[in-house]
């Protein structure tokens, strides 16, 4: 492990002094100073105490501060202004890297799926995750919905209730819908089955095993609804307030390296988090339009769809809910 990031890691148990730190990493102190430097340089603030190396009261949203406290094997590659993270992590991968997060606070060239086009101002949550599973490509799907399943937690965990849309998108979820409705708070019902986030995933390989993987995820955090594009609604504008991107990053990182680290546990979890299972759905697929209601997924991510006269294995395609689940 880089000095920089042992330190990092040895500061979230409280301050460390120089020489405790480099007796335990086998490093000098001036190689310790080094890193601390190296800290600072990126905003991140360490103090020098009493007590040894002290981590700034709020880190900042750059790689330091995302890593610092991160319970996931990423390093965190961050940018202020990039045209894609996943553009990014496909050159990091053929380069050889792996287990990297590229994070942008501002995308010039965000893609959605199909070469569409993602808004991605300063204040959203834009990161691409590379990593090389040893799984056969065909079953890389179930990485989308692992990222699914993290973002969704990741922005509950931030107060806003969220549910996922098959394939790739995060909702502000039914129950959000539901509590606006009616009571003279409009905040949540206005916004509600509106998109708060994206997933984009890339991978190259041979058929037996992928050889890289990146899950690209765009969060409107912190954006202001009017530069978003129709249907779209941000985190800020559901909870009327900023929300902590660092903490929604890190958890995003830290369910998504869970979970694919779990694969059994994934499909069970995108079920219970899905807007879209017991919708009556209209599917645009490769091979034609396919309406009914959605009433399960299998692996390694194909929505099953019940048209009345069959059920039908949708592998690929845009969805669009016409009526929700009722439960
Ligand atoms: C997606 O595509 O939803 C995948 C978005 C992935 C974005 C992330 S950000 C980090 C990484 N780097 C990238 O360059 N991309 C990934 P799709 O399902 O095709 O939806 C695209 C459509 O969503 C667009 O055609 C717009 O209608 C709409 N859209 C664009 N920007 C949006 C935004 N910020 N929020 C909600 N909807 C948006």
């Amino acid at each position: 492990m880089d000095t920089r990031r042992a330190l990092l890691d040895a500061l979230t148990d409280g301050p460390v002094s120089g020489p405790e730190l480099a007796a335990e990493l086998g490093v000098s102190r001036a190689a310790v100073w080094k890193a601390v430097e190296t800290l600072r340089d990126e905003g991140f603030a360490v103090e020098s105490t009493g007590d040894g190396y002290a981590p700034p009261t709020e880190p900042p949203y750059g790689a330091a501060g995302i890593e610092f406290g991160l319970n996931a094997p990423y390093t965190v590659e961050y940018h202020e202004a990039l045209g894609s993270t996943n553009d990014r992590a496909r050159e990091l991968a053929a380069s050889g890297e792996s287990s990297v997060a590229v994070v942008a606070d501002e995308q010039t060239g965000g893609r959605g799926r199909l070469e569409r086009e993602w808004t991605a101002p300063s204040g959203g949550v834009w990161v691409s995750v590379l990593t090389s599973p040893a799984i056969p490509t065909s079953h890389a799907p179930v990485c989308t919905l692992a990222a699914s399943v993290a973002t969704t937690d990741a922005c509950r965990e931030a107060g806003v209730d969220a549910g996922i849309k098959w394939p790739n998108d995060v909702l502000v979820g039914r129950e959000a819908r539901d509590a606006g409705r009616g009571d003279g708070e409009p905040r949540t019902n206005e916004r509600g089955g509106q998109k708060l986030a994206g997933i984009l995933t890339e991978m190259e390989g041979e058929a037996d095993r992928v050889s890289w993987l990146v899950v690209g995820v765009g969060i409107n955090a912190n954006v202001d609804v009017g530069v978003l594009p129709d249907g779209a609604t941000s985190l800020s504008a559901v909870r009327g307030e900023p929300v902590d991107r660092r903490r929604l990053l890190q958890r995003l990182l830290e369910r998504y390296h869970e979970l694919t680290a779990m694969p059994d546990r994934i499909l069970p979890a995108w079920r219970e988090r899905a807007e879209t299972l017991g919708a009556s759905v209209r599917v645009d697929t490769p091979d034609g339009e396919v309406c009914g209601t959605a009433v399960d997924i299998e692996f390694p991510g194909q929505l099953v769809v019940d048209t009345g006269d069959e059920c039908v294995r949708v592998h690929a395609g845009d969805c669009e809910h016409l009526r929700p689940a009722t439960e």
